[in-house]
């Protein structure tokens, strides 16, 4: 047995679940070897790596592909990680501690493999040993395949919430679904968006141990009985048409440089055995291999964001089922460790991570009214006791509702339990406001203008004891606007915590040159404790210092123009000033605000060839969904102005465009740690915080943006002066809306814009067709929605002051110096230490690895 199947056979590492020492510790058989499981020096990581190659991987080293020599490494690396994996389980169990359950539909968690050395701290050990061998790193790092798990922002939060989660030491569990495809990979053909499967796990997961011990099953469809029970007290059996098991999938979280490693749990359906037994003695093969496929077509495919969810039923049924599944799993945990279910509140914090999981707060009254017998006014206050809300969206058009027949049909109980739920609400409604009949009807969690439909937002208010926003901005909105009515009936339900992303993988992974120098002049304390990057400010005007921050950039960019010029055959000067806008492609992210001011640029030195300005690459990233015309579009124009000034040699290279496809967290990783200046430029009031504004900060680049979600704060704490500022305000904006707002007039008075929008029509960009960009000049002349055309002047000003700005670059610097100075609010320590402190109501629980080492040996003897 090698060396890992024995750390897998033997240890378990269940979260919270490990038996108690008295019930003796099956876990160990004699033959382990525990430290040939921790190989900790070169030599006994070599050794790992190739019994791992060989027993697992079934190569030798002559016969070895990269990708083989990745998967060994990366058993090796998950073998590592099994110890603190243990440890936390037996300490939480131990402790019964109160656990974080973090539910989300996504969770973009980015390669594994580099986060986990860095974590480690073991990755110049590990770099030596394999060189010692002939292997590079950095080349066995580019195999992994990314697990694509989540659209944007919201999946890719979830990630860095783990990250900070483990790192402070909090009990955690990471509940999710394991898609067998992510999010589409994007490839650019003529300059359109096509879209290839994501096959991520085609040759395995090394980062994940299946656990079908824990396997559970969710009923979907048929209808309900209602009886009396043997007491006479009125029940309800939910008879499904059709019944799913869902396996768990566990991948170890390791917090950075400490002994925590927490779970995260992903699920996926199967098909039951006892499914195939019935239509075997049926004779029915065929039904039976019919109903496996449908069962596990469930968790098959990520839906891709706006997309109509009109029909998308199985949408609904995957929100169910990892939902399901996981509230099962927490009563699971509650059992085995003998705490009542009157507890449950206590054990567990529950954070729906916008309102995909919402159907949970239904669905632990279910379980707890209907399986296991609770009063149903009992169940009602431990389920509001249990449940927090985060809100991710301030546009309307995108918060979910189910149409009734689907929600009944699917989930017959559920729709019984929503309509008592809401019952008690509006009847607390009536009372409150005296009967005031237009407030009931807006807060119902049934609408019911037109067709019908389940308002999953409303569900998730009622059940939940907090519920925030996620930048200060759109806290206020929601309050205000979208969450109004329930903000007047619960105004302390409502909080803020504005978004964070990770500094280990934004900052210390992806930058390391410059991470190390900043690590060189102020320590490695900022890693964990970011607000350490205000030492910083002594440094910036300190003109050696600068130069050297100068001189980290200037590689960065050296290196990504020889990456960007293998991947995509274009060349940009690495000395101009990089520009970027990385992000999902969507109207009210105005990526089409940037490339129209780019032809504004390209006119204005067609128009004056001798004319000399700061030379920029104008770089995009982003992917629309399948079905989004608009956002395609966009591209398309993207990639055509970008083959047009390109390939224009009068420019003297003074302008380049490149959209760079496949736009994800490795991509991300390279992207970043380049940029001068950060794009951020969505219509004021529509981005509810933003998460790329914050890794682009961190790593020096400047922000030209709006006063938009976490903007707003980013602005509050770089100062103005270090920021460049544009636009119409929330305010501005909803005066326009309400004052009638035409953008052909305002088209019509900026003779800017005007040739602009001829050449546009000409067809120049379009190889003479003057129709194919057609509907997307019509959208902003005669409706622009987002007002693209109200900011073009202002955004414009504001990008040739940022050109002025950059050609002093002593100024530039400094205040790039600063913007990472400053940054500190934006770690997603601080925003996870907030939620502990403000909505989780939890402390952390130290893992002690050698408690842990003493119980193994213990078990041995
Ligand atoms: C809903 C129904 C059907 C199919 C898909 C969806 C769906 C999936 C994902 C709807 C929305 C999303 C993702 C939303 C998202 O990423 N929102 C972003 O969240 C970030 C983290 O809070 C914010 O920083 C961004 O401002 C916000 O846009």
């Amino acid at each position: 047995m090698t060396a890992r199947e024995d750390a897998r056979v033997n240890a378990s590492p269940e979260l919270t679940d490990a038996p108690e020492p008295e019930e003796s510790v099956p876990m160990m058989s004699p033959s382990l070897d525990v430290k040939r499981t921790t190989p900790m020096d070169k030599e006994e990581i070599k050794r790992a790596f190739l019994d791992n190659l060989f027993y697992v991987q079934g190569k030798f080293p002559v016969l070895a592909t990269q990708h083989d020599y990745y998967m060994a490494l990366a058993h090796v690396i998950r073998d590592l990680l099994l110890h603190r994996w243990v440890s936390s389980a037996s300490v939480y169990t131990a402790e019964k501690a109160r656990t974080v359950c973090y539910l989300s539909a996504e969770f973009l968690m980015g390669p594994h493999l580099g986060n986990n050395l860095l974590n480690l701290g073991m990755g110049e050990q590990i770099r030596q040993a394999l060189a010692e061998l002939g292997l590079s790193l950095d080349e066995l790092m580019q195999e992994e395949a990314e697990p694509g798990l989540g659209n944007g922002g919201l999946g890719r939060l979830a990630a860095c919430y783990l990250d900070s989660l483990a790192t402070l030491e909090i009990p955690t569990l990471g509940y999710g679904i394991r898609y067998e495809f992510g999010i589409f990979e994007q490839e650019i053909a003529d300059g359109w968006q096509l879209e290839r499967t994501d096959k991520w796990l085609r040759y395995g997961n090394p980062w994940d141990i299946a656990r079908p011990e824990w396997a559970v099953e969710v009923k979907l469809g048929g209808h309900t009985e209602h009886y009396r029970d043997a007491k006479g007290e009125p029940r309800v059996r939910w008879k499904p048409e059709q019944t799913v098991v869902g396996i768990p999938y566990d991948t170890p979280i390791a917090g950075y440089r400490n002994n925590t490693a927490n779970t995260l749990r992903l699920w996926r359906a199967e098909a039951p055995e006892s499914f195939d037994v019935a239509v075997f003695n049926r004779g029915d093969y065929y039904g039976a291999v019919e109903q496996k496929v449908k069962s596990e077509n469930l968790t098959k495919v990520l839906y891709p964001n706006d997309e109509q969810v009109k029909g998308k039923q199985l949408r609904l049924e995957q929100q169910y089922f990892f939902v399901s599944c996981s509230l099962q799993d927490m009563l699971r945990i509650m059992r085995v460790q003998h705490i009542p279910l009157e507890r449950f509140h206590e054990k567990f914090a529950i954070q729906l991570n916008d309102t995909h999981p919402a159907i949970a707060i239904a669905e632990l009254m279910r379980l707890l009214v209907d399986e296991h017998g609770m009063p149903w006014q009992q169940a009602w206050a431990i389920t509001r006791r249990s449940f927090a809300y985060t809100n991710h969206t301030l546009l309307p058009e995108a918060l979910e509702r189910w149409p009734i027949g689907i929600f009944a049909s699917l989930l017959p109980r559920h729709m019984e339990i929503i309509y008592e739920i809401n019952a008690g609400f509006l009847e607390e409604v009536r009372s409150r406001f005296n009967g005031d009949h237009d407030r009931v009807g807006r807060l119902s969690l049934i609408d019911e203008g037109g067709e019908r439909y389940v308002r999953m937002a409303h569900l998730a208010c009622v059940g939940s004891y907090a519920i925030n926003g996620v930048a200060q901005l759109h806290s206020e909105l929601l309050k205000s606007d979208v969450l109004r009515d329930f903000y007047e009936l619960w105004p302390e339900k409502f909080q803020n915590k504005t978004n964070g992303v990770t500094p280990r993988r934004w900052l210390a992974l992806s930058n390391p040159s410059l991470a190390g120098f900043i690590t060189a002049n102020i320590g490695e304390g900022w890693v964990t404790d970011l607000d350490k990057l205000k030492e910083l400010e002594r440094r910036a005007d300190d003109a050696v210092f600068g130069a050297k921050w100068r001189e980290i950039k200037r590689l960065n960019k050296h290196q990504y123009a020889m990456y960007l010029r293998h991947k995509t055959g274009v060349g940009v000067d690495p000395e101009s000033l990089f520009d970027v806008q990385v992000k999902r492609i969507h109207e009210y992210k105005r990526q089409h605000l940037n490339i129209l001011n780019v032809i504004r640029m390209y006119l204005e030195l067609k128009a004056n060839p001798n004319l000399d300005i700061q030379p920029r690459t104008f770089l995009f990233g982003g992917k629309a969904a399948p079905g989004y015309r608009m956002a395609k579009l966009i591209i398309k124009l993207i990639n055509a102005v970008g083959s047009v000034v390109n390939r224009d040699k009068s420019l003297r290279n003074q302008l380049k465009v490149v959209f760079v496809p496949n736009y994800n967290v490795s991509n991300g990783q390279r992207i970043y740690p380049v940029a001068e200046l950060s794009e951020q430029i969505s219509t004021a009031g529509k981005e509810a915080s933003g998460t790329g504004n914050m890794k682009f900060q961190m790593n020096g680049a400047l922000t030209i943006g709006t006063l938009d979600g976490a903007n707003v704060e980013m602005l509050e704490e770089v100062g103005a002066e270090n920021f460049f500022l544009f636009g119409h305000t929330v305010d501005d904006i909803q005066r326009l809306q309400r004052e009638g707002y035409r953008p052909f007039e305002t088209f019509e008075r900026n003779g800017i814009l005007r040739e602009v929008f001829s050449l546009l029509q000409s067809g120049f960009f379009a190889k003479g067709d003057a129709e194919l960009f057609r509907p997307l000049v019509e959208n902003l002349l005669y409706s622009d929605p987002f007002f693209v055309l109200a900011d073009f002047q202002s955004y414009a000003d504001c990008q040739d002051e940022v050109g002025r700005v950059y050609q002093d670059a002593g100024r530039w610097t400094r205040m790039s110096i600063l913007n990472v100075a400053r940054s500190g609010k934006f770690s997603s320590d601080r925003a996870i230490d907030e939620y502990c402190r403000d909505i989780w109501n939890v402390k952390p629980v130290k893992t002690n690895l050698l408690k842990q080492h003493r119980i193994m040996h213990r078990s041995i003897q």
